[in-house]
Protein backbone atom coordinates (compact mmCIF):
# COMPACT_ATOMS: atom_id res chain seq x y z
CA UNK A 1 0.00 0.00 0.00
CA UNK A 2 1.44 3.70 -0.89
CA UNK A 3 1.35 6.47 1.43
CA UNK A 4 -1.33 7.93 0.11
CA UNK A 5 -3.78 4.73 0.01
CA UNK A 6 -2.47 4.53 3.70
CA UNK A 7 -3.67 8.28 4.50
CA UNK A 8 -7.28 7.68 2.99
CA UNK A 9 -7.65 4.51 4.48
CA UNK A 10 -7.04 5.70 7.65
CA UNK A 11 -9.38 8.94 7.09
CA UNK A 12 -12.05 6.29 6.02
CA UNK A 13 -11.71 4.36 9.33
CA UNK A 14 -11.87 8.07 11.26
CA UNK A 15 -14.83 8.87 9.84
CA UNK A 16 -16.78 5.48 10.54
CA UNK A 17 -15.87 5.51 14.14
CA UNK A 18 -16.35 9.34 14.31
CA UNK A 19 -20.12 8.28 12.79
CA UNK A 20 -20.41 5.73 15.09
CA UNK A 21 -19.32 7.79 18.02
CA UNK A 22 -21.87 10.31 17.22
CA UNK A 23 -24.95 7.40 17.09
CA UNK A 24 -23.51 5.75 19.58
CA UNK A 25 -23.77 8.77 21.86
CA UNK A 26 -26.92 9.42 20.40
CA UNK A 27 -28.36 5.71 21.09
CA UNK A 28 -26.75 6.17 24.93
CA UNK A 29 -28.32 9.85 25.38
CA UNK A 30 -31.68 8.23 24.65
CA UNK A 31 -31.09 5.11 26.96
CA UNK A 32 -29.88 7.43 29.62
CA UNK A 33 -33.37 9.64 28.86
CA UNK A 34 -35.29 6.37 29.02
CA UNK A 35 -33.71 4.74 32.47
CA UNK A 36 -34.39 8.26 33.97
CA UNK A 37 -38.08 8.33 33.25
CA UNK A 38 -38.30 4.40 34.59
CA UNK A 39 -36.87 5.95 37.28
CA UNK A 40 -38.93 8.78 38.42
CA UNK A 41 -41.95 6.72 37.09
CA UNK A 42 -40.42 3.88 39.97
CA UNK A 43 -39.89 6.82 42.57
CA UNK A 44 -43.43 7.99 41.97
CA UNK A 45 -45.26 4.52 42.32
CA UNK A 46 -43.10 3.73 44.94
CA UNK A 47 -44.39 7.18 46.52
CA UNK A 48 -48.34 5.99 45.67
CA UNK A 49 -47.33 2.44 46.99
CA UNK A 50 -46.52 3.67 50.60
CA UNK A 51 -49.19 6.16 50.55
CA UNK A 52 -51.73 3.62 49.94
CA UNK A 53 -49.91 0.72 52.33
CA UNK A 54 -50.03 3.31 55.21
CA UNK A 55 -53.61 4.11 54.20
CA UNK A 56 -54.95 0.89 54.28
CA UNK A 57 -52.58 -0.24 57.37
CA UNK A 58 -54.41 2.52 58.92
CA UNK A 59 -57.87 1.50 57.76
CA UNK A 60 -56.78 -1.85 59.51
CA UNK A 61 -56.28 0.05 62.77
CA UNK A 62 -59.61 1.82 62.59
CA UNK A 63 -61.99 0.29 64.78
CA UNK A 64 -64.69 -1.99 63.72
CA UNK A 65 -67.75 -1.26 63.64
CA UNK A 66 -69.90 -3.01 66.19
CA UNK A 67 -67.03 -3.83 68.77
CA UNK A 68 -66.87 -1.73 72.02
CA UNK A 69 -63.16 -1.78 72.16
CA UNK A 70 -62.37 -0.77 69.28
CA UNK A 71 -61.54 -4.01 67.44
CA UNK A 72 -58.07 -6.12 67.25
CA UNK A 73 -57.48 -8.32 69.83
CA UNK A 74 -54.42 -9.31 72.29
CA UNK A 75 -53.74 -5.43 72.44
CA UNK A 76 -53.85 -5.34 76.33
CA UNK A 77 -50.77 -7.10 77.35
CA UNK A 78 -50.23 -8.47 80.78
CA UNK A 79 -48.25 -6.50 83.40
CA UNK A 80 -45.03 -8.00 84.32
CA UNK A 81 -42.12 -7.05 85.64
CA UNK A 82 -41.48 -3.52 88.03
CA UNK A 83 -42.74 -1.20 86.39
CA UNK A 84 -44.60 -0.50 82.30
CA UNK A 85 -42.76 1.99 80.19
CA UNK A 86 -45.10 3.00 76.50
CA UNK A 87 -43.31 4.13 73.70
CA UNK A 88 -45.93 6.60 72.06
CA UNK A 89 -45.23 8.55 68.79
CA UNK A 90 -46.20 8.90 65.18
CA UNK A 91 -45.48 6.58 62.97
CA UNK A 92 -42.19 5.47 61.32
CA UNK A 93 -40.14 7.51 64.21
CA UNK A 94 -38.87 4.31 65.22
CA UNK A 95 -40.37 3.32 68.29
CA UNK A 96 -39.92 -0.70 67.19
CA UNK A 97 -36.44 0.29 66.37
CA UNK A 98 -35.51 1.52 70.00
CA UNK A 99 -37.09 -1.83 71.33
CA UNK A 100 -34.82 -3.96 69.53
CA UNK A 101 -32.07 -1.99 70.65
CA UNK A 102 -32.63 -1.75 74.59
CA UNK A 103 -34.72 -5.51 74.68
CA UNK A 104 -34.03 -8.84 73.51
CA UNK A 105 -37.63 -8.28 71.74
CA UNK A 106 -37.76 -8.10 68.03
CA UNK A 107 -40.63 -5.65 67.05
CA UNK A 108 -40.50 -5.43 63.21
CA UNK A 109 -39.17 -2.53 62.01
CA UNK A 110 -39.74 -0.54 58.21
CA UNK A 111 -40.02 2.49 56.46
CA UNK A 112 -43.42 3.01 55.69
CA UNK A 113 -46.31 3.58 58.41
CA UNK A 114 -48.08 1.89 60.56
CA UNK A 115 -45.37 -1.11 60.81
CA UNK A 116 -46.43 -2.29 64.22
CA UNK A 117 -50.09 -3.13 64.44
CA UNK A 118 -50.55 -4.11 68.37
CA UNK A 119 -48.58 -4.20 71.82
CA UNK A 120 -45.59 -6.07 71.47
CA UNK A 121 -43.93 -6.11 75.14
CA UNK A 122 -40.64 -6.43 75.83
CA UNK A 123 -38.11 -6.45 79.03
CA UNK A 124 -35.24 -4.15 79.68
CA UNK A 125 -33.11 -5.83 82.92
CA UNK A 126 -31.39 -2.61 84.26
CA UNK A 127 -30.68 -2.06 87.94
CA UNK A 128 -31.91 -5.99 89.55
CA UNK A 129 -34.65 -4.56 88.16
CA UNK A 130 -37.15 -5.75 84.93
CA UNK A 131 -38.82 -2.70 83.06
CA UNK A 132 -41.82 -3.83 80.96
CA UNK A 133 -41.34 -1.76 77.47
CA UNK A 134 -44.09 -1.64 75.41
CA UNK A 135 -44.06 -0.80 71.67
CA UNK A 136 -47.19 0.51 70.20
CA UNK A 137 -48.85 1.27 67.04
CA UNK A 138 -48.08 4.48 65.83
CA UNK A 139 -50.67 7.47 66.54
CA UNK A 140 -51.60 10.54 64.79
CA UNK A 141 -53.57 13.78 65.33
CA UNK A 142 -57.22 12.91 66.23
CA UNK A 143 -55.98 9.37 67.90
CA UNK A 144 -57.94 10.17 71.26
CA UNK A 145 -61.15 10.97 68.77
CA UNK A 146 -60.72 7.05 67.69
CA UNK A 147 -58.13 7.94 64.39
CA UNK A 148 -56.27 4.61 63.82
CA UNK A 149 -56.12 2.69 67.04
CA UNK A 150 -55.15 5.95 68.44
CA UNK A 151 -58.00 5.19 71.33
CA UNK A 152 -56.55 1.64 72.42
CA UNK A 153 -52.68 3.02 72.26
CA UNK A 154 -53.75 6.03 74.77
CA UNK A 155 -55.98 3.68 76.71
CA UNK A 156 -52.77 1.60 77.16
CA UNK A 157 -50.15 4.67 77.78
CA UNK A 158 -52.70 5.14 80.92
CA UNK A 159 -51.64 2.17 82.60
CA UNK A 160 -47.82 2.46 81.99
CA UNK A 161 -45.59 4.21 85.24
CA UNK A 162 -43.43 6.12 82.16
CA UNK A 163 -44.37 7.78 78.98
CA UNK A 164 -41.54 7.37 76.59
CA UNK A 165 -42.81 9.74 73.67
CA UNK A 166 -40.59 9.10 70.69
CA UNK A 167 -40.37 11.96 68.41
CA UNK A 168 -38.17 12.37 65.17
CA UNK A 169 -35.47 15.17 64.99
CA UNK A 170 -35.59 15.56 61.53
CA UNK A 171 -39.48 16.53 61.83
CA UNK A 172 -39.14 18.23 65.08
CA UNK A 173 -41.61 20.99 64.68
CA UNK A 174 -45.31 20.62 66.60
CA UNK A 175 -45.09 16.63 67.33
CA UNK A 176 -44.61 17.27 70.85
CA UNK A 177 -47.38 19.74 71.33
CA UNK A 178 -50.26 17.71 68.78
CA UNK A 179 -49.28 14.41 70.47
CA UNK A 180 -49.43 16.07 74.27
CA UNK A 181 -52.74 17.46 73.37
CA UNK A 182 -53.93 13.81 71.74
CA UNK A 183 -53.28 12.21 75.45
CA UNK A 184 -54.49 15.49 78.06
CA UNK A 185 -58.04 15.51 76.08
CA UNK A 186 -58.07 11.97 77.77
CA UNK A 187 -56.91 12.87 80.94
CA UNK A 188 -53.24 12.10 80.93
CA UNK A 189 -51.26 14.78 82.64
CA UNK A 190 -47.60 14.55 81.28
CA UNK A 191 -44.70 15.71 83.98
CA UNK A 192 -47.58 17.16 86.94
CA UNK A 193 -48.59 16.40 90.24
CA UNK A 194 -51.95 16.26 91.27
CA UNK A 195 -53.78 19.57 92.43
CA UNK A 196 -52.78 20.54 95.75
CA UNK A 197 -56.88 20.44 96.32
CA UNK A 198 -58.80 18.63 98.99
CA UNK A 199 -62.06 17.91 97.75
CA UNK A 200 -64.57 15.54 99.24
CA UNK A 201 -68.57 15.14 98.25
CA UNK A 202 -70.76 14.97 101.31
CA UNK A 203 -74.62 14.27 102.11
CA UNK A 204 -75.82 17.75 103.24
CA UNK A 205 -74.25 21.15 104.92
CA UNK A 206 -73.78 23.04 101.63
CA UNK A 207 -70.62 24.74 99.86
CA UNK A 208 -67.59 24.52 102.73
CA UNK A 209 -65.06 26.79 100.41
CA UNK A 210 -61.11 27.46 102.06
CA UNK A 211 -57.95 28.00 101.05
CA UNK A 212 -54.52 28.22 102.97
CA UNK A 213 -54.07 31.49 101.18
CA UNK A 214 -55.94 33.39 98.53
CA UNK A 215 -56.01 31.11 95.14
CA UNK A 216 -55.42 33.72 92.13
CA UNK A 217 -57.29 32.52 89.60
CA UNK A 218 -60.06 30.36 91.56
CA UNK A 219 -62.64 31.33 93.74
CA UNK A 220 -65.59 30.07 95.80
CA UNK A 221 -67.91 31.38 93.14
CA UNK A 222 -66.29 29.55 90.33
CA UNK A 223 -66.11 26.53 92.45
CA UNK A 224 -69.37 26.50 93.30
CA UNK A 225 -70.85 27.31 89.84
CA UNK A 226 -68.66 24.24 88.93
CA UNK A 227 -69.82 21.72 91.26
CA UNK A 228 -73.36 22.49 90.24
CA UNK A 229 -72.67 21.93 86.73
CA UNK A 230 -71.57 18.46 88.22
CA UNK A 231 -74.88 18.56 90.37
CA UNK A 232 -72.57 18.33 93.93
CA UNK A 233 -74.36 20.76 96.24
CA UNK A 234 -72.93 19.56 99.21
CA UNK A 235 -68.83 19.53 99.24
CA UNK A 236 -65.50 20.29 101.28
CA UNK A 237 -62.93 22.05 99.30
CA UNK A 238 -59.38 23.04 100.93
CA UNK A 239 -57.15 24.91 97.89
CA UNK A 240 -53.56 24.65 99.48
CA UNK A 241 -51.87 25.86 96.54
CA UNK A 242 -52.38 29.36 95.62
CA UNK A 243 -51.35 28.69 91.64
CA UNK A 244 -54.15 25.95 90.66
CA UNK A 245 -56.48 27.00 87.89
CA UNK A 246 -59.91 26.09 87.11
CA UNK A 247 -58.85 23.36 85.01
CA UNK A 248 -56.63 21.88 87.54
CA UNK A 249 -60.09 22.02 90.01
CA UNK A 250 -61.85 20.04 86.89
CA UNK A 251 -59.20 17.65 87.77
CA UNK A 252 -59.81 17.32 90.96
CA UNK A 253 -63.29 16.43 90.58
CA UNK A 254 -62.76 14.12 87.75
CA UNK A 255 -59.93 12.40 89.86
CA UNK A 256 -61.22 9.29 89.14
CA UNK A 257 -60.43 9.68 85.14
CA UNK A 258 -57.20 11.74 85.15
CA UNK A 259 -53.32 9.75 85.66
CA UNK A 260 -50.32 11.88 86.03
CA UNK A 261 -47.63 9.94 84.02
CA UNK A 262 -44.31 11.06 84.17
CA UNK A 263 -43.04 11.44 80.41
CA UNK A 264 -39.51 11.24 78.80
CA UNK A 265 -38.89 12.98 75.25
CA UNK A 266 -36.47 10.98 73.22
CA UNK A 267 -35.66 12.44 69.29
CA UNK A 268 -34.69 9.38 67.37
CA UNK A 269 -32.65 10.00 64.34
CA UNK A 270 -29.95 12.60 65.14
CA UNK A 271 -27.84 11.35 62.82
CA UNK A 272 -30.02 12.90 60.12
CA UNK A 273 -29.82 16.19 61.37
CA UNK A 274 -27.08 19.16 61.79
CA UNK A 275 -25.39 19.86 65.34
CA UNK A 276 -27.12 22.52 65.86
CA UNK A 277 -30.41 21.13 65.57
CA UNK A 278 -29.39 18.37 68.00
CA UNK A 279 -27.92 21.09 70.27
CA UNK A 280 -31.34 22.82 70.36
CA UNK A 281 -33.42 19.87 70.76
CA UNK A 282 -31.29 18.27 73.70
CA UNK A 283 -32.24 21.99 75.41
CA UNK A 284 -35.84 20.85 75.62
CA UNK A 285 -37.03 20.07 79.27
CA UNK A 286 -37.49 16.21 79.91
CA UNK A 287 -35.21 15.67 76.65
CA UNK A 288 -32.79 13.20 75.16
CA UNK A 289 -31.79 13.04 71.64
CA UNK A 290 -30.73 9.55 70.52
CA UNK A 291 -29.98 7.30 66.95
CA UNK A 292 -30.93 3.85 66.83
CA UNK A 293 -29.07 3.20 63.75
CA UNK A 294 -26.16 4.70 64.89
CA UNK A 295 -26.43 4.09 68.90
CA UNK A 296 -26.43 7.23 69.78
CA UNK A 297 -27.42 8.55 73.47
CA UNK A 298 -29.15 5.41 74.07
CA UNK A 299 -27.24 4.77 77.22
CA UNK A 300 -28.15 7.51 78.73
CA UNK A 301 -31.74 6.87 77.79
CA UNK A 302 -31.83 3.86 79.77
CA UNK A 303 -30.48 5.69 82.58
CA UNK A 304 -32.75 8.18 82.22
CA UNK A 305 -35.84 6.36 82.00
CA UNK A 306 -34.55 5.04 85.51
CA UNK A 307 -34.28 8.09 87.46
CA UNK A 308 -37.73 9.03 85.94
CA UNK A 309 -38.99 6.12 87.17
CA UNK A 310 -37.99 6.99 91.00
CA UNK A 311 -38.07 2.92 91.75
CA UNK A 312 -35.83 2.28 94.75
CA UNK A 313 -34.09 -0.97 95.28
CA UNK A 314 -34.35 -2.85 98.27
CA UNK A 315 -31.76 -5.23 99.68
CA UNK A 316 -33.51 -7.74 102.23
CA UNK A 317 -31.57 -9.64 104.82
CA UNK A 318 -32.45 -12.62 106.35
CA UNK A 319 -30.82 -12.68 110.06
CA UNK A 320 -27.72 -14.91 109.64
CA UNK A 321 -27.46 -14.87 105.98
CA UNK A 322 -24.89 -13.04 103.86
CA UNK A 323 -26.45 -10.38 102.10
CA UNK A 324 -26.95 -10.55 98.38
CA UNK A 325 -26.22 -7.47 96.36
CA UNK A 326 -27.52 -8.62 92.98
CA UNK A 327 -31.76 -8.83 93.58
CA UNK A 328 -32.98 -6.15 95.13
CA UNK A 329 -36.54 -5.89 96.01
CA UNK A 330 -37.49 -3.20 93.44
CA UNK A 331 -40.35 -0.72 94.70
CA UNK A 332 -42.22 2.60 94.29
CA UNK A 333 -40.92 5.69 95.83
CA UNK A 334 -42.93 6.38 99.49
CA UNK A 335 -42.81 2.87 99.80
CA UNK A 336 -42.57 2.02 103.72
CA UNK A 337 -41.46 -1.16 105.46
CA UNK A 338 -44.60 -2.60 105.14
CA UNK A 339 -44.65 -2.36 101.25
CA UNK A 340 -41.49 -4.19 101.56
CA UNK A 341 -42.79 -6.80 103.38
CA UNK A 342 -45.89 -6.85 101.56
CA UNK A 343 -43.11 -7.80 98.55
CA UNK A 344 -41.38 -10.59 100.40
CA UNK A 345 -44.65 -12.77 101.30
CA UNK A 346 -47.77 -11.23 101.95
CA UNK A 347 -48.13 -13.06 105.33
CA UNK A 348 -45.24 -12.08 106.82
CA UNK A 349 -47.16 -8.55 108.37
CA UNK A 350 -48.81 -10.60 110.69
CA UNK A 351 -45.38 -11.82 112.34
CA UNK A 352 -44.44 -8.34 111.95
CA UNK A 353 -42.48 -6.90 115.51
CA UNK A 354 -39.79 -4.56 114.05
CA UNK A 355 -37.09 -3.81 110.91
CA UNK A 356 -33.79 -3.18 111.43
CA UNK A 357 -33.10 -0.54 108.09
CA UNK A 358 -29.37 0.69 107.67
CA UNK A 359 -28.58 3.06 104.75
CA UNK A 360 -29.67 6.88 103.68
CA UNK A 361 -33.48 6.60 105.13
CA UNK A 362 -32.21 6.48 108.96
CA UNK A 363 -29.75 8.24 111.16
CA UNK A 364 -28.38 5.04 112.82
CA UNK A 365 -27.24 1.74 110.76
CA UNK A 366 -29.36 -0.29 111.99
CA UNK A 367 -31.95 1.83 113.15
CA UNK A 368 -35.05 -0.33 114.42
CA UNK A 369 -38.18 0.77 112.63
CA UNK A 370 -41.83 0.04 112.58
CA UNK A 371 -44.17 -0.90 109.30
CA UNK A 372 -45.00 2.77 108.49
CA UNK A 373 -41.08 3.77 108.10
CA UNK A 374 -39.85 5.16 104.66
CA UNK A 375 -37.41 3.43 102.61
CA UNK A 376 -34.79 5.12 100.44
CA UNK A 377 -32.81 3.61 97.50
CA UNK A 378 -30.25 0.90 98.34
CA UNK A 379 -31.21 0.91 101.67
CA UNK A 380 -30.88 -2.68 103.92
CA UNK A 381 -33.71 -4.09 105.39
CA UNK A 382 -33.92 -7.10 107.70
CA UNK A 383 -37.33 -8.21 108.93
CA UNK A 384 -37.95 -9.39 112.66
CA UNK A 385 -40.58 -11.51 113.16
CA UNK A 386 -42.15 -12.79 116.65
N1 LIG B 1 -31.76 7.73 60.04
C1 LIG B 1 -32.31 7.00 60.99
N2 LIG B 1 -33.33 6.18 60.68
C2 LIG B 1 -33.88 5.44 61.66
C3 LIG B 1 -33.40 5.50 63.00
N3 LIG B 1 -34.14 4.66 63.76
C4 LIG B 1 -35.05 4.10 62.92
N4 LIG B 1 -34.90 4.56 61.65
C5 LIG B 1 -35.69 4.17 60.47
O1 LIG B 1 -37.00 4.66 60.58
C6 LIG B 1 -37.92 3.77 59.96
C7 LIG B 1 -39.07 3.44 60.89
O2 LIG B 1 -38.60 2.68 61.98
P1 LIG B 1 -39.57 1.84 62.92
O3 LIG B 1 -38.77 1.39 64.09
O4 LIG B 1 -40.31 0.81 62.15
O5 LIG B 1 -40.61 2.98 63.37
P2 LIG B 1 -41.93 2.85 64.25
O6 LIG B 1 -42.01 4.09 65.05
O7 LIG B 1 -41.93 1.57 65.01
O8 LIG B 1 -43.06 2.86 63.14
P3 LIG B 1 -44.59 2.31 63.21
O9 LIG B 1 -44.57 0.93 63.78
O10 LIG B 1 -45.04 2.34 61.80
O11 LIG B 1 -45.34 3.29 64.06
C8 LIG B 1 -37.11 2.55 59.55
O12 LIG B 1 -36.84 2.65 58.17
C9 LIG B 1 -35.84 2.66 60.36
O13 LIG B 1 -34.74 2.06 59.73
C10 LIG B 1 -32.28 6.36 63.28
O14 LIG B 1 -31.78 6.48 64.41
N5 LIG B 1 -31.80 7.09 62.23
MG1 LIG C 1 -43.26 0.05 64.98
Amino acid sequence: MGILEKIQSIQEELNRTQKNKATEYHIVRQLIALLLNEYGMLIQVEGLLKGKLARYRAQLLEPTPGSSSGGGQGFEVQKSGDARIALIGFPSVGKSSLLSKITKTKSEVANYAFTTLTSVPGVLEYNGAELQILDLPGIIQGASEGKGRGRQVIATAKTSDLVLMILDATKAGDQRAILERELESVGIRLNKDPPNIYFKVKKQGGLKFNATSPPKYLDEKIVGSILRDYKVHNAEVLVRDENVTVEDFIDVINAGHRSYIRCLYAYNKIDAVSLEEVDRLARQPHTVVISCELDLGLEDLVERIWSDLSLLRVYTKRRGQTLKFDDPLVVRRNATVETVCDSIHRSIKDQFRYALVWGASVKYSPQKCGLQHAVADEDVVSIVTK
